[in-house]
């Protein structure tokens, strides 16, 4: 609770920051170790990359949560 007020995992601690949500975790990694890179260098690539994390998060998330929330328990 601590780390994440929402009480989330995954959470990041890296000399002393807190990065919580996945993406975001992705995005920092991404910045600070940019090899391996994470992310294709295409523009088509990364935008379907992008699309995808998108799509996730702001459509197929909201549209599973009640079930899992009711048959899985915790994770969503
Ligand atoms: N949007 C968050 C979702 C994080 C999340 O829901 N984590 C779940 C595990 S998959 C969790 O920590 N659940 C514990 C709880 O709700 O108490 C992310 O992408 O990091």
């Amino acid at each position: 609770m601590a780390i994440n007020a929402f009480h989330h995992i995954p959470v990041l601690v890296d000399d002393g920051f807190n990065v919580v949500e996945s993406l975001a975790i992705l995005d920092y990694l991404e910045t600070k170790y940019p090899m391996p890179t994470l992310l294709p260098a295409d523009a088509k690539a990364r935008a379907t990359v992008r699309m995808v994390e998108m799509v996730t998060v702001n459509e197929l998330m909201l549209g599973i949560a009640p079930l899992s929330r009711q048959w899985m328990g915790a994770c969503w």
